[in-house]
């Protein structure tokens, strides 16, 4: 059985590639998939790729993570990133190591954004690149 990523996306990444392209670029989070897909592929690693608008359901995943004892949880927690301590608490809790990824770089922009909660429980953070931030964090967590 190969070791599994979890690739977590929160809320509203769904309407990646029809809104604010200027921020976030043309591709959609189908695309983006596909690509994890691709390059865990090369390091023999199976990829759960999931969304949801709800941090309830982030917060689920997260223990399903742990308790599928995935290789590692890759996570962009979208605007839960600046807001949520039980995205934190859950982070810190599960064995498997959490990587924050983002496509834009929230230090770049609002004031707002410059908070990460998740991040104080991530081992790395990559972010700022589009779709390769995605692949970057699977670079480190195969390597982990
Ligand atoms: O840059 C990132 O990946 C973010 O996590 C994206 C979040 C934002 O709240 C974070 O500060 C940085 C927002 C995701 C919203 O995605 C949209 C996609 C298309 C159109 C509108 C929103």
């Amino acid at each position: 059985m190969p070791s599994t990523l979890f690739i977590l996306n929160g809320p509203n990444l769904n309407l990646l590639g029809t809104r604010e392209p200027e921020i976030y670029g043309t591709t959609t989070l189908a695309e983006i998939e596909a690509a994890c897909a691709g390059k865990a592929h090369e390091h023999g690693l199976a990829v759960e790729f999931r969304q949801t608008n709800h941090e309830g359901t982030l917060v689920d995943w997260l223990h399903e993570a742990h308790a599928a004892d995935a290789k590692a949880v890759i996570i962009n927690a979208a605007a839960y990133t600046h807001t949520s301590v039980a995205l934190l608490d859950a982070a810190k809790a599960i064995t498997p190591p959490v990587i924050e990824v983002h496509l834009s770089d929230p230090q770049t922009r609002e004031d707002f954004r410059h908070v990460s909660y998740i991040g104080e429980g991530a081992v790395a953070c990559f972010k700022g690149k589009g779709l390769p931030s995605y692949l970057d964090a699977i670079d480190a967590a195969a390597a982990l």
